[in-house]
């Protein structure tokens, strides 16, 4: 059987205004692409299985999504903070938990890699334009899509700059990034202007990149090896 990859739902109101456990479909569909079957990990406030849905994954995927609450690093809310949804984010924090503790291959995108961060003790920057106003760069693209907005530059000897090479151009839709890398987390790459745009655990197989894969993955195959490297790591 193809490995299965739990996919971390966020909470949504859908179009009929109702809160919804989603994974939008770029996402399974890159995995899908990867070799992998995706199973979508709805919210649940049930501990005990949380336990059990982890068991069932071979590796995961906490996606793109709103804010992580301040609050769970320690700081009070700054006046630009986005959206944040605490209960969401205390789900993932535990499927997250749970799987590291399992050592199972764990992908962050985007909101993903800020509470990767986050739980293992790292720090955001609630707002890019606020903490980098000298900043040129397009962060936040105003409409999702599949298009670049800037440079990367990856670090020599990581597991990203094997996959992908030196530098990359990427999409970028996010506001906050990386500030105090958590524990056993360094940084792989960096925007021009020193904006962290991914990074990887030094012992466990966990990466974190700030740019939108499953985006990029609807108009080319520059990103397939990243979804590739989590799907092979989870083969027996
Ligand atoms: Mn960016």
């Amino acid at each position: 059987m193809k490995p299965m990859i739990g996919m971390v739902a966020n909470t949504y109101l859908n179009r009929f205004k109702m809160p919804a456990s989603t994974v939008p479909l770029a996402y399974t569909s890159a995995i899908e692409k990867a070799g992998g079957i995706p199973l979508v990990l709805p919210f649940t406030r049930d501990v005990e299985a949380i336990s059990d849905l982890v068991h069932l994954c071979r590796g995961f995927v906490l996606p793109g999504g709103s804010d992580v609450d301040p609050g769970l690093y320690g700081q009070a809310p700054s006046p630009r903070l986005g959206e944040t949804d605490r209960p969401l984010d205390d789900f993932q924090l535990s499927v997250f938990r749970a799987a590291m503790a399992l050592e199972r291959p764990i992908l962050g995108i985007c909101r993903g890699s800020q509470v990767i961060n986050v739980a293992l003790g790292g720090t955001l920057f609630q707002d890019i334009p606020t903490r980098f106003p000298d900043s040129t760069l397009r962060h936040m693209q105003k409409v999702i899509t599949f298009d670049t907005d800037h440079w990367v530059n990856l670090e020599a000897g990581s597991r990203l700059h094997d996959l992908l090479g030196g530098r990359i151009r990427v999409n970028s839709r996010h506001h906050q990034a990386i500030d105090t890398p958590g524990r056993d987390l360094v940084v792989t790459a960096r925007a021009p202007d020193g904006v962290v745009e991914a990074a990887e655990h030094t012992r466990l197989p966990i990466d974190l990149v700030q740019w939108h894969p499953e985006l990029m993955m609807q108009k080319n195959n520059d990103m397939l090896g990243l979804f590739e490297s989590l799907v092979d790591r989870c083969k027996p």
